[in-house]
């Protein structure tokens, strides 16, 4: 970091998320701006968005769009509250999304975040399930190496042993993950094998018994755990499952949504509708923080019962439908249709399958992975070390120029879905060079 930056920054009070907190801060990775595909450190140099900051920028850096539209609306309305009141923007953004989504899921609850999304989604089926006199369904199923948030819902559903080991937990089980390299190495697209993991419920149902469960979440590609997609069939399986034994079924798509996976949201690309979907992330293009609930009319409507003048849904925050953030959201949609972002990761998605897998006989390299503009490349563990040579990659990347995200010893990648085929060669070039100089 520049000279300058470090003897006039202090960088002591910021206690930074999901961060080796003294490491980062005795050699400080900064970025200052953005534009497009690509970031500026303070020092001016480029680097490219190889995860679309973390999962979020979907139509690129700096959409003037956007931000006009954000000013617009903090000088129009800055903030309304969402509680016995509302505002024009919330209702319109909220119609503007059941246009987009699977057939069935058009009530919308809005939140700030991937996890508050995570977190209205179980208590909505919850609400669902106790409003039609079957309250005893208390407990989720969740699969091992899920993210689904911070919250205490998300990390008891989630299936990573980190975010969880330290927290007292909610009534969760798990279905096993569906990460299978040993038959399924170098798939790809979609897995041929693992459909049968779904079956895996059965047994959870037998073990726990169905009226006890109210929800199953699952990512339809899970990110975080380094890029899985689902195994071909699996997802019809669980959602045959789910609708056989009564309990309410969750997509996350807190990152596959908005046109990560090549249609606006991934079970319009695999065709099987959950009963609920989660969102957040791009649905601002990541310019404000929001997240928007999904949520099929069958449940919203069981759950809007009793005297009119009663709060059917006691949960809400106070910036659920914020204004501004709601103008962005507008203002994301448009730039996403009138672009073809939604879309374009269906088409550009060969030629990233193409330029990811050509990775193959690269040093260290044990699996690759892709799915729309996603994709994961899984490195060798050094002895002893478990993640040293992936943040090896990482710091060296952002010094080549390229922005990468890792867990563990796997690179993932997810870049603005406007990244061009000529950019998708250049940041695997970047990516060669880099494991070429791997120790
Ligand atoms: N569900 C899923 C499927 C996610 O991927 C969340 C919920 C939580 O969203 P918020 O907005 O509360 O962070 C996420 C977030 C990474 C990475 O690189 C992934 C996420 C966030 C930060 C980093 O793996 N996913
Ligand atoms: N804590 C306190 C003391 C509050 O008053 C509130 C909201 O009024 C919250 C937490 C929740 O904040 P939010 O609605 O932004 O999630």
């Amino acid at each position: 970091m520049n000279a300058i930056l470090r003897n006039t920054l202090d960088l002591d009070a910021w206690w930074m998320p999901f961060t080796a907190n003294r490491q980062f801060k005795a050699a400080p990775r900064m970025l200052a701006s953005a534009n497009g595909m690509f970031y500026r450190t303070p020092e001016g140099e480029p680097v490219m968005d190889g995860v679309s900051g973390l999962w979020c920028v979907n139509a690129g850096h700096g959409r003037p769009e956007i931000a006009e539209a954000v000013g617009r609306q903090l000088m129009e309305l800055d903030y309304a509250p969402g509680f016995q009141m509302g505002h024009p923007l919330g209702f319109t953004l909220a119609n503007r999304l059941t246009a987009l989504a699977p057939e069935g899921l058009d009530r919308i609850f809005f939140t700030n975040s991937g996890s508050e999304s995570v977190d209205t989604a179980l208590k909505i089926a919850i609400a669902y399930h106790r409003a039609r006199g079957e309250g005893q369904r208390t407990k989720f199923i969740g699969r091992e190496k899920g993210y689904h948030g911070v919250g205490f819902g998300g990390i008891s559903v989630g299936g990573l042993v980190n975010n969880r080991r330290l927290f007292p937990l909610l009534p969760a089980d798990h279905l096993p993950h569906t990460h299978l390299p040993a038959v399924n190495g170098f798939s790809r697209g979609q897995p041929a094998h693992g459909a049968e993991l779904a079956d895996e419920l059965e047994r959870l149902v037998a073990l726990h018994g169905a009226e006890t469960l109210a929800a199953v979440i699952v990512e339809p590609v899970a990110g975080s755990a380094g890029v899985l997609p689902p195994p071909v069939g699996y997802l019809d399986r669980l959602r045959a499952l789910c609708s056989k034994h009564g309990i309410v079924l969750i997509f996350d798509e807190v990152i596959t949504g908005f046109g990560r996976t090549g249609a606006p949201f991934a079970a319009q690309r695999f065709g099987v509708t959950p009963d609920i979907m989660t969102t957040a992330k791009g649905i601002t293009n990541g310019a404000l923080p929001m997240g928007a609930v999904f949520v099929r009319r069958e449940l919203h409507d069981a759950v809007m019962k009793g005297p009119p003048e009663t709060i059917e849904f006691f949960h809400g925050y106070t910036y659920s439908g914020h204004p501004v953030a709601c103008a962005a959201a507008l203002a994301t949609l448009d730039v996403y249709e009138r672009d073809g972002l939604l879309t374009r990761a269906a088409v550009i998605g060969d030629h990233w399958a193409d330029a990811i897998h050509a990775l193959r006989d690269a040093p260290h390299v044990t699996d690759i992975r892709n799915f729309g503009l996603m994709g994961a490349i899984d490195l060798q563990s050094r002895p002893d070390a478990v993640g040293a040579r992936a943040y090896a990659a990482m710091v060296e990347a952002l010094k080549q120029g390229l922005l990468i995200r890792i867990t563990g010893d796997t690179i993932a990648l997810s870049p603005p879905l406007i990244i061009s085929e000529a950019e998708i060669d250049e940041l695997f070039a970047t990516l060669r060079r880099v494991l070429e100089g791997l120790g």
